[in-house]
């Protein structure tokens, strides 16, 4: 396989106006007539077209209804006598394909019985010989012809303008899009599916159909995407004046999807992970997370479909924008100043887990990559949430309303194009010409251009004599892939001063003539630049970066009382969640980098516990903020801080840290679970939500605590919990508490639970996640990992059941997956072979879990690049896997 590169990007010779498709749909062989009108692109030199298609049967093949020649070069089909002149052409091609044999759910596929697409990135060639790039939009009309008593409905995108019956128990739909889209926005569906429908009327007074469509039985659990779809709408005509451009808005759940969501014009198709949920089967992460898919794959309707991507190296114009707009929805629903926060810390933590290991590691890109072997191994947290740290920061400089401004000055502009990152920011500067983003633009798109993550390096003096305060800011970023130096980025620093007492300090560089309160955002450019600050009565306590207002490490050498009063005092509650994180991560890491017997010698001190009492007790602290300070830094996190990882080690001392967090803290823990342990009747709320995560980790602390202790009790009321709890949060958190703390009634917990859910295959997903993602008790994990895979509900084609079998374990797991004898790495190669074979893309993510084994101590890191070598070895592997393992050992 070849590499593509973004510099040879070239406008397609060819423009297709019209597609006229006409399906037969049968699992087995369906046959696919496509009528397009083409013309030559006059900008292009004259030259043979060149159809991408894939896993097809080509029968004929009509030039302004004539045959023709044509050649074969490898999967493209080449037709080099086309009529000449600028005039257009019809173009006839008949196709057939097997959509029950498509296991790698690209292009047209059956799942459950019913038809499916998926054409993005590069899926629309396995359904019929197209101009596969995204520069290339048309018309579609599309006519579904089917079995009418298995597929009785028949879906496609834009309005549905004719149907009836054929002969034979058939029957025809034929659906017109009244918009001109690229082919990896097209969608069919065919099945059999009932539909939950709602009439809305616009703020413009338009009336529009929203429909979500399932499999019959699963009505009652489509309440919540569709009035997170209404929202969603109503989101986004209020913040930035975007109306619904569709008469009929539609979703699909499918229960076989390699991704979350496709946002494919008028015809959302979903992972029914992100669409349905009730309370007995669905936790309050489900819901919030249905809230922000449905959110963000509505918002790409305008962010992508109406202005979309000149080829698939601008994927984050899409995807990072998308991810923001979805990110200020769900800010926004939630509402409260502290809601927004924990919104946030949510966000970032996911950044600097997965995010900045991938900047860090083999597969670093750019946000804008310059190269890809295959494009599916693109759809990254890099593209997706640094892409959208990058739009953030935009607004930051822009301010909200001149973000807004920069929006509709991009929808003027290129409403109905193909376009790049640069239109992007250029619109959003334009709109704001006075703004620092418009003066730094070039600089600024190095955010685009550069790969790995920057460490912003911070120290403070203070002059008592001079009442001033100087704040010394250095930035670097470390070499990546093929990008040995880098320039300068332009890093927003929200920053504020406490007093020693935790009061707000008033910030005064030297040239101001007065004061400012509150945080302010200073722009660095330079590798190094100080800022002075007067009038400063003591040592200040700086409080930088908050909100994290850019996507860094910071380094500053915080000490333990700074940081208790930041946690205590800061009034930006991102910061205050940092500076708990930062006091255990100390304490982690200097447990992690010693040799200290952890049984006898405690990884946390009094300061620290006292701290944390005081964060469970203060009545002015919402529950979800004090479950997110009182949860310690992920071992995966751990790991990125250290030059050399012994996981073992780290796990170790995090199950230590927990251990003595649910001991010292018994007193605080009771009480946190008797206030929050009843949250009334069921409602996902922001809240009531948060109420709900401390209950349950102050139960899951206070089982941890009674295995230590040997007491019963807390195991008990945990048990009695799992089985009288009204909603799946807190039923699940029950389970939870079982499993973690290792207790014996685990087992009945967790066989009770599989009888009572045997039929509702998302919650057998939290069945089998929960246990291959279990605190490893002696190695115990694996083998059961192994026999949960031979359990009847296993599927491997089931891309929800092998992730939650086979990816909670391999790359959630760390403490169970780096064994010392390499069993896990073992199965992991064992695994990603296997699924290669079925499903590529899936296997490609799975290929992941050991991109950071350059990291790992002995004896793990030769055990890991043991295990790799033997997947690379593999003749006969996909792009997508071969693309990862020959970065991971480069
Ligand atoms: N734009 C969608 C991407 C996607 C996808 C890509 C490759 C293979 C399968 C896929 N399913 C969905 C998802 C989104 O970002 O909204
Ligand atoms: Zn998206």
């Amino acid at each position: 396989a070849t590499a593509i590169h973004r510099a040879d990007y070239t406008a397609p010779a060819y423009w297709i106006d019209t597609v006229e498709l006409v399906f037969d749909l049968d699992p087995a062989k369906t046959r696919v007539l496509n009528k397009m009108r083409l013309r030559r692109n006059g900008d292009v030199a004259p030259q043979a077209l060149r159809l991408d298609g894939e896993e097809l049967n080509l029968a004929r093949v009509l030039v302004n209804g004539q045959g023709t020649s044509f050649k074969m070069d490898g999967n493209q089909l080449v037709l080099e006598n086309l009529p000449e002149g600028h005039d257009a052409f019809d173009l006839e091609i008949f196709t057939t394909c097997n959509p029950a044999k498509n296991t790698k759910l690209m292009g047209l596929y059956v799942s459950n019985d019913s038809f499916f697409t998926q054409c993005e990135a590069e899926g629309f060639r396995r359904i019929t010989y197209f101009l596969d790039r995204p520069d290339v939009m048309a018309s579609y009309t599309v006519t579904l012809r089917a079995d009418k008593a298995k597929y009785p409905v028949l879906l496609s995108n834009g309005n549905l303008v004719e149907e009836g019956a054929l002969d034979d128990g058939r029957h025809f739909a034929k659906w017109v899009d009244p918009h001109k889209k690229p082919c990896y926005l097209f969608a069919l569906v065919a099945g059999q599916l009932v539909a939950r429908e709602q009439r809305i009327r616009s703020r413009a007074g338009k009336d529009h159909l929203l429909q979500v469509f399932v499999r019959p039985g699963d009505l009652d659990k489509t309440e919540h995407a569709m009035n997170s779809l209404m929202a969603s709408v109503a989101w986004d005509e209020a913040r930035f004046g975007l109306p619904l451009d569709l008469e009929r808005f539609m979703i699909v759940a499918t229960s076989d999807f390699n991704m979350g969501a496709m946002e494919n014009k008028g015809l959302n198709i979903f992972n029914t992970k992100y669409v349905l949920a009730n309370q007995a089967t669905a936790t309050d992460a489900d819901f919030s997370n249905i809230e922000s898919v449905v959110g963000h794959e509505y918002f790409h309707n305008w962010t992508g479909n109406r202005v979309t991507c000149q080829d698939w190296f601008q994927l984050s114009l899409k995807e990072g924008l998308t991810v923001f707009r979805d990110q200020e929805f769900s800010q926004d629903l939630a509402g409260s100043p502290s809601a927004r926060a924990v919104k946030r810390i949510e966000d970032v933590r996911v950044l600097r887990t997965a995010q900045f290991p991938e900047d860090a590691g083999p597969m670093a890109h750019p946000v804008r990559p310059d190269s890809y072997i295959e494009i599916n191994n693109f759809y990254t947290v890099t593209i997706y949430e640094k892409g959208a740290e990058v739009v953030r920061m935009m607004q930051t400089l822009v301010g909200r309303d001149g973000f807004a401004q920069g929006m509709k000055l991009y929808f003027e502009r290129h409403d109905g194009q193909a376009v790049t990152c640069d239109d992007f920011a250029q619109a959003i500067a334009d709109a704001n010409p006075q703004s620092d983003l418009a003066r730094l633009l070039p600089q600024f798109k190095r955010w685009y251009s550069q790969a790995g993550t920057p460490r912003l390096h911070a120290s403070g003096q203070y002059d008592a004599a001079a009442r001033s305060y100087t704040l010394s800011l250095t930035q670097s970023c470390a070499p990546t892939p093929g990008q040995a130096i880098k320039d300068p980025f332009v890093i927003p620093v929200n920053l504020g001063l406490l007093d020693a007492q935790g009061q707000a300090l008033p910030l005064q560089l030297a040239h101001w003539n007065q004061a400012e309160s509150g945080t302010r955002t200073f722009v660095l450019t330079e590798a190094s630049e100080t800022l002075t600050f007067v009038n400063v009565d003591s040592a200040p306590v700086p409080s930088i970066l908050r909100d994290f207002s850019a996507p860094v490490v910071l380094d500053y050498a915080y000490t333990d009382t700074e940081l208790l009063t930041l946690l205590a005092h800061d009034n930006d509650p991102f910061n205050r969640w940092e500076a708990g994180q930062r006091l255990a991560l100390a304490r982690a890491l200097k447990a992690i980098t010693s040799d200290s017997d952890l049984a006898n010698s405690p990884v946390l001190d009094e300061a620290y516990l006292d701290a944390m009492r005081q964060v469970l007790a203060d009545p002015a602290l919402d529950a979800a903020f004090k479950e997110l300070v009182l949860t310690l830094p992920s071992e995966t996190y751990l790991a990125e801080q250290l030059d050399v990882v012994d996981p073992q080690r780290i796990h170790a001392v995090r199950e230590a840290m927990r251990g003595q967090l649910a001991t010292a803290l018994q007193t605080q823990w009771q009480q946190a679970w008797e206030d929050n342990r009843d949250t009334g009747g069921y409602q996902p709320d922001p809240v009531s939500s948060g109420r709900r995560a401390l209950a349950g980790l102050a139960l899951t602390q206070l089982c941890v605590a009674a295995r230590r202790s040997g007491d019963t009790v807390w195991p008990g009321k945990a048990f009695q919990r799992f089985k009288d709890a009204a909603n799946m949060t807190d039923r699940f958190n029950a389970l939870s508490a079982l499993v973690i703390s290792g207790h014996e009634l685990a087992a009945p917990a967790l066989s009770r639970f599989h009888a009572l859910f045997k039929n509702e295959a998302l919650v057998i997903d939290k069945w089998f996640s929960l246990q291959a993602g279990a605190p490893d008790h002696g190695g115990h994990v694996l083998p059961a990992v192994r026999q949960l895979m031979n359990h009847p509900d296993f599927n491997l084609r089931n891309p929800n059941r092998a992730r939650s079998v086979i990816f909670s374990f391999c790359s959630a797991n760390p403490g169970a997956f780096h064994r010392s004898d390499a069993a896990g790495y073992v199965f992991w190669a064992d695994r990603v072979i296997e699924l290669d074979a079925i499903n590529p893309q899936v296997a490609a993510r799975l290929a992941r879990a050991l991109d950071r084994w350059k990291k790992l101590a002995e004896p793990y890191r030769s055990a890991a690049r043991e295990a790799i070598a033997r997947v690379a070895a593999k003749a006969d592997l996909s792009n997508d896997v071969r693309e990862v393992v020959t970065r991971a050992l480069a």
